[in-house]
């Protein structure tokens, strides 16, 4: 969460931006000094000092990049370089990412600023920067071999072009792409209107964050670079639940979350408690009469989706991919199913050799939340995030959307667990329970059943040792 020491270090960190670009003319031609951040925070919103105001987007357990102004050119300074990212408490992963942090900052421009992003690459082998989805000069496009050369490891390249459009962005290398991405080096770009646009609504708040994946065995820091679907650590922001931040809103905000998918695979994401309509894509703000409501949107490999919707309903939503497996983290695949096997006879075998042995997933795997298990150290635990009335059973990509009447606006902090008002909370009914009316017959169907076997037969099926691709 915000911390009052984090913002003073980002104030810190904007003032030194700042005054870099206030000093002698000798310092001008100087490249802007990076800014780094190691927090894995969330940040609060950099409001710009100067130039036309925006209401500017937060990052999910992120930060944005601060600026100097150059003759009327606003520049940046992106430092490729390894990182280590906390992904969740206790877990620490060795990736590659820009200025200290795995995704990188975001950036955020106004719609027709003209924008110089100075690239110094710092990783052991050649990179280069793609700004997917911008319309610009197709030398500024970053893709090695083909619009430029690679910037090799010590080199600083210099990007420059006009934010021609205003919407949502990402960057990311177009060099050893596999290896890169699956390191880690992506972040966003936001290029907010220069005046009031039609199909872009004003917003109390603007969340933005990137769908990742990350291959890392159980005790190891380093992403299996080769992967390329099964992975095991399904990330926002490189951050796995119950590690990912709440998005904390006053109730009635008009919120806006723009969602960009950096994985391998697409990640239906839903929302509990609200309707948004689908407002952006990467191709910009979407007409109005093509938006309707939904509580889940796709969001397809390589795509952003920008939704928006009045967060009218108080409570802790939450807001999740519907791919279950995406919510149950750090789990190999390779588990055949064993609910409903009876392991009595083999475990009382085993615990003679092993007497720490443990039976998994006999009754399903809800006992994986509750269980403590010795794990490999810089392991995250399965599904370990807590709420208030038990485990959440939720690992990956999960978090809540908390709604409170007297959350302050501009304030992103926790406001800590829902206070349901009395009779509003599912309980237990300890009346007396009726017998079910079963029906056996087979019916007055269109389409009777015929060949019925004489007696019912069970299908007993264990499942394939692995699946396939998911
Ligand atoms: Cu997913």
């Amino acid at each position: 969460m915000v911390s009052r020491r984090n913002f003073l270090g980002r104030a810190g960190a904007v003032t030194a931006a700042v005054s870099a670009a206030a000093v002698s003319k000798v310092a001008m031609a100087a490249l802007p000094e990076p800014v780094t951040q190691h927090s894995p925070d969330t940040m609060p919103p950099l409001v710009p000092e100067r130039g036309r105001p925006y209401n500017p987007v937060v990052t999910l357990n992120g930060w944005t990049l601060p600026w100097r102004m150059n003759n009327g050119v606003k520049e940046f300074h992106l430092v490729a370089e390894p990182v280590v990212r906390e992904m969740a408490p206790g877990f620490k992963a060795h990736l590659w990412g820009y200025n200290g942090q795995s995704p990188g900052p975001t950036i955020e421009v106004v719609e027709g600023d003209r924008v110089r992003v100075f690239v110094t690459n710092k990783l052991p082998e050649h990179t280069t920067v793609h700004w997917h989805g911008q319309r610009l000069p197709n030398g500024m496009d970053g893709v090695g071999g083909l619009t430029q050369p690679a910037i090799q490891p010590g080199k600083t390249f210099v990007y420059e072009f006009v934010a021609r459009r205003p919407g949502t962005f990402m960057y990311h290398p177009h060099a050893d792409e596999m290896v890169q991405m699956a390191m880690g080096m992506m972040g966003f770009w936001i290029t907010h209107p220069k005046q009031k646009h039609p199909l872009i609504d004003e917003v109390d708040r603007d969340f933005v964050f990137l769908l990742n994946a990350y291959d890392i065995d159980p005790g190891a820091y380093t992403p299996k670079v080769m992967t390329m679907l099964d992975f095991n650590l399904w990330s926002w922001n490189s951050r796995v639940f119950p590690g990912i931040d709440t998005l904390n809103v006053r109730k009635n905000d008009k919120v806006r979350i723009r969602i960009g998918n950096l994985t391998m695979t697409n990640h239906p994401i839903h929302l509990h408690g609200h309707e948004f309509a689908v407002t952006g894509t990467d191709g910009g703000p979407t007409p109005k009469g093509t938006r309707w409501l939904e509580v889940t949107t796709d969001v397809a490999v390589g795509q952003m989706r920008q939704i928006e919707f009045r967060a009218d309903e108080e409570g802790d939503w939450a807001f999740h991919c519907h791919k279950s497996h995406h919510t149950m983290n750090a789990m190999g695949h390779g588990v055949p199913t064993m609910i409903g096997v009876d392991h009595r006879e083999v475990v009382s075998k085993i615990t003679q050799l092993v007497p720490d042995y443990m039976v998994m997933g006999e009754r399903g795997m809800a006992d994986m939340a509750e269980m403590p298990m010795p794990l490999p150290d810089n392991t995250v635990p399965m599904m370990s995030g807590a709420g208030p009335f038990g485990s959440v059973e939720m690992g990956g990509m999960f978090t809540v959307l908390k709604v409170r009447r007297d959350q302050k606006p501009g304030d992103y902090g926790d406001p800590g667990w829902f206070d349901h008002p009395a009779g509003t909370v599912a309980y237990e009914w300890t009346g007396a329970l009726a017998t079910p009316a079963r029906d056996r017959d087979p019916g007055r169907s269109a389409m009777p059943a015929r060949n019925r076997p004489a007696r019912e037969i069970e299908v007993q099926v264990r499942k394939p040792d692995r699946h396939g691709p998911h």
